[in-house]
């Protein structure tokens, strides 16, 4: 075959033929996007948004995936823009995460036609493993620091604690179950008491306790999941100076970036936020104004992989570091990229992994593996998750939404 004939078969081969969205509910629901090549390679994308599947797989059935078919799958970045500029409503976490998944699925694809591993693709390994950060959580002071310690004879190097508060029913990172947290617990959201002060009050209490028990080594983190204000940040940032956490997550609601100000101003204590961000303009003003010191924007909920290195890169110029998140509720696929993404990414700081349940593993078979507090991703070619469709197809998607929070007067928060 000469040169021209063999590009024109090489270019057949790269033309996608199909794309369908798969939603399923192993233990919980996960939309996935499959794209298929002439040449038969296939590509997987995850595109779950907690609460809001449907809207992201009505996004890509009805508004992208029409567009996608006949192109050239290898035209990565130009799919991308065309998606983006040309969607001309830009932004927002459901168009982002339909973009996301078509753009981690083009990327599987064009590693598997390198064979090679996505990392390799990206630029090869900055290192050998990727720390990970687990979930303990516990009702009370006591019984957050037993899960501590559990996590820490699992083998994990840093860890993030989350416990009930004095006073209130439920608060947000404490799991019914002891491995896996899902907050999507109702098909209406539940309601959920919050009372900050009592928060405040109590969470220099926990890490005294949790920092005496687990030692000096264990890195240690906190998610105080928006609900403060920057001074109520920055009381409790001063607060848990003596405990040196890793980091303390999203303090404060980020849509005004400049909040995050005030909080700097008045603590040492390391600052992470992000994982509800879908584009750079998200975190540009925490990044430039060196605001943060993790930015924990996700490959599904962020672009791809495609915008992730554009918010990576940018996050490097100011030494900010990636903290990607990585709970339950971003799929496997999401996860396997991800540490692929984190092999690579010269400026990484941790990868949160909140693991998947057994039932959710069959379902998303894959090749990444943890060991002693890290994850190690495999060499086959592509980001190394698929989709058993078979298996899902016995789980069909079940309608859930997160929970919403109220002060006391019933003023509405959040959660
Ligand atoms: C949390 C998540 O993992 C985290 O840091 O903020 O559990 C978050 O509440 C869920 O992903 C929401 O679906
Ligand atoms: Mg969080």
């Amino acid at each position: 075959m000469n040169a021209t004939s063999q590009a024109s078969s090489s270019m057949r081969d790269r033309k996608i033929t199909s794309a369908r969205v798969n939603v399923c509910s192993p233990n919980r629901n996960f939309v996935t996007l499959i794209i298929e090549t002439e040449g038969g390679v296939v590509g997987y994308g995850d595109a779950t948004l907690n609460g809001r599947e449907l809207a992201v797989a009505s996004y890509l059935n009805d508004h992208l995936i029409p567009a996608l078919i006949g192109k050239d799958c290898g035209q990565i970045e130009d799919i991308w823009q065309y998606f983006y500029k040309g969607a001309y409503w830009r932004r927002g976490p459901v168009t982002m995460s339909a973009i996301a998944a078509i753009d981690t699925a083009l990327w599987d694809i064009k590693a598997k036609m390198a064979n090679m591993p996505l990392y390799q693709l990206l630029g090869g390994k900055s290192r050998d493993s990727v720390l990970v950060y687990g979930h303990a959580n516990g009702t009370d002071a006591s019984h957050t620091v037993e899960e501590v310690l559990r996590y820490k004879e699992m083998g994990y190097q840093a860890i993030r604690a989350q416990s009930g508060v004095p006073g209130l029913d439920v608060a947000y990172g404490v799991s019914k179950d002891k491995m896996y947290y899902e907050p999507a617990d109702s098909h209406l959201p539940s309601e959920q008491l919050w009372d900050t002060r009592a928060y405040l009050n109590f969470i220099p209490k926990l890490f005294e306790k949790v920092r005496d028990a687990v030692g000096t080594e264990t890195a240690l983190l906190h998610d105080g999941h928006h609900r403060m204000t920057p001074q109520e940040a920055a009381r409790l940032g001063k607060s848990l100076e003596p405990f040196d956490l890793f980091w303390l997550e999203d303090a404060t609601p980020a849509e005004n970036q400049e909040a995050f100000r005030l909080i700097r101003q008045h603590t040492t204590t390391p600052l992470a936020v992000g994982e509800i961000f879908n584009s750079i303009h998200d975190c540009r003003e925490l990044i430039q104004n060196q605001l943060i010191d993790f930015i924990r924007t996700t490959i599904v909920h962020a672009g791809g992989i495609t915008h992730l290195r554009r918010i990576a890169d940018l996050a490097a110029l100011y030494q900010i570091r990636t903290g990607s998140h990585g709970a339950t509720d971003l799929s496997p696929v999401c996860m396997g990229t991800a540490i692929h993404f984190d092999t690579w990414v010269p400026n990484f700081g941790i990868q949160e992994y909140m693991r998947h349940t057994e039932a959710t593993d069959e379902v998303f078979p894959h090749d990444y593996k943890f060991e002693s507090g890290h994850m190690i991703c495999a060499e086959t070619p592509g980001h190394g998750v698929t989709l058993d469709e078979k298996l899902a197809a016995k789980y069909p998607y079940d309608p859930r939404q997160l929970p919403i929070a109220r002060l006391k007067d019933g003023t509405m928060w959040n959660w």
